[in-house]
């Protein structure tokens, strides 16, 4: 099922972002792989700094994978550039699905 939510950068980071996300740790990309999660996009609103991630998901929520080291130190790593909860997760909320055309 494909999923999307929204996150949120901190003003400036574009090119930091990007560049993190051009070396994503190999260990993450396997444990999203593994996850079931495929075709993930992440896009840009530079207007807003909103991120917007798009993803096909077919094994265990994403809150799982929150659980996992991996995940959780990536967070820690992406921290001081998004807008993150305590626990340094980003703050995201879940978009709703308004069309879709195969
Ligand atoms: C994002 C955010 C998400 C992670 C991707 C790979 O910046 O940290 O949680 O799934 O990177």
């Amino acid at each position: 099922m494909k999923v999307a939510f929204k996150m949120r950068l901190k003003p400036g980071m574009k090119e930091e972002y990007e560049r993190r996300h051009a070396a994503i740790w190999p260990e993450l990309v396997e444990l999203l792989k593994e996850s079931g999660i495929t075709d993930y996009t992440i896009f840009l609103d530079e207007d807003t700094n909103t991120l917007f991630a798009v993803q096909y998901l077919t094994g265990k929520s994403s809150q799982e994978l929150g659980k996992t080291a991996v995940v959780q130190r990536w967070w820690k790593y992406m921290a001081d550039i998004m807008e993150t909860n305590a626990d340094f997760s980003p703050i995201s909320r879940p978009l709703t699905k308004v069309f879709h055309l195969d």
